[in-house]
């Protein structure tokens, strides 16, 4: 059961500037809690995102219903045999994979299922080899796909509010985009029996190793196993609860650079449990590959100087598909000021 802590008033909680209203936002392990109907929520929200880079999202009215038929579609998939998962890839990055992940070596004790969500995209061979067996699943997977999309909107403008920038989509525009490119995974840990815990030596068994998610944000929702880390200002990792219920929020390096840096893009990594099933869903909201990727004007309005080069979410891309899942993919793009 997670035991929610009594807010309690540390630096996090102190109002940045004396003139804002002073916002009290629960904690839990490090991790702030926000309940988006709060109408406080916009200010926590900022506060989350410049102190942690992640937050749980309550309160969220995505119906518990839609969640536990996509999870249902999922487990049904991960069941199947080898040689059938293994028709639904490799990913070309999209598609079904096992224990590769990416192209440059990364391995992880992990399977997933990996979809481009454009609509002019959504031939994904995965959902193909889905239809063939559970007509359904597609619509499942729109449906619970649509709700993140508008979660998305949501926290985007909630965070243009907090920011007190204008218009009120600068952010959300983004993902409202026809040609937003997002996608969205669902990963399997699977138990891992033959490693004893103690056969680990006291190393983890990683499931997905650390990284920053590349887009805009990502929208988490996993099964009620642990697993999740998140990397803290601080260096230190911490365990997030899980709670099949809510949702998490991580702030991706697009949006560290459109907030030129007050945003952070938060490290995270999955270590698998030896004994138990981890089943995570996440939607990754991105920019159109046209878009230019720089600080919102109205933020560098006091001679604040950008902290990054121009560029655009493909060229991100590609440097992204180069790349290994623990490289600091932003450091290309930085700019040092003679530092
Ligand atoms: C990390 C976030 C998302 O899962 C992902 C991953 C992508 C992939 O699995 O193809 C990448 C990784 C992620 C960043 C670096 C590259 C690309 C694996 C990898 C080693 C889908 C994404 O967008 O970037």
């Amino acid at each position: 059961m997670v035991v929610l802590s009594k807010p309690s008033l540390n630096n996090f909680l102190l109002p940045k500037s004396p003139c804002k209203p002073t916002t009290t936002t629960t904690m839990f392990n490090g991790i702030p809690i926000i309940d988006v109907t709060d109408p406080e929520a916009k200010t926590q929200i900022v506060n989350a995102c410049k102190e942690v880079g992640f937050f749980k999202v309550v309160n969220h009215g995505v119906p518990m219903e839609l969640i536990s038929n996509l999870e249902n579609e999922a487990v049904k998939f991960f069941r199947k045999s080898q040689s059938e998962k293994d028709r639904a890839g490799p990913p070309d990055p999209f598609g079904y994979g096992s224990k590769k992940i990416g192209s440059n070596g990364d391995v992880g004790w992990v399977e997933y299922i990996l979809l481009n969500t454009n609509p002019d995209v959504i031939s994904n061979k995965s959902l193909t080899i889905f239809r063939e067996n559970r007509p359904n699943l597609r619509t499942v997977v729109e449906d619970y796909i649509e709700a993140m999309k508008k979660m998305c909107y949501l926290v985007l403008e909630l965070m243009a509010d907090g920011l007190e920038i204008e218009p009120r989509n600068v952010l959300s525009r983004l993902l409202r985009n026809e040609k937003s490119d997002s996608c969205f995974r669902v990963n399997h840990y699977p138990p891992c029996p033959e490693v004893q815990q103690g056969a680990l030596n006291g190393k983890n068994l990683i499931g997905f190793g650390e990284h920053t998610d590349p887009q805009v944000i990502s929208v988490l929702r996993s099964n009620s196993i642990s697993g999740l880390q998140i990397c803290l200002n601080d260096g230190t990792w911490v365990s997030v609860p899980p709670d099949h219920t809510s949702f998490y929020i991580n702030v991706g390096d697009t949006l560290q650079v459109l907030t030129n840096g007050r945003f952070k893009s938060v490290k995270h990594r999955v270590l698998s449990d030896t004994t138990k099933s981890r089943l995570s869903m996440i939607y990754f909201g991105g920019p159109a590959l046209s878009e230019k990727i720089v600080p919102i004007a109205s933020l560098l309005l006091k001679k604040e100087e950008s902290l990054y080069k121009e560029f655009t979410w493909c060229e991100y891309k590609k440097a992204m598909y180069n790349s290994r899942l623990a490289d600091y993919r932003l450091g290309p793009f930085e700019i040092t000021y003679g530092k």
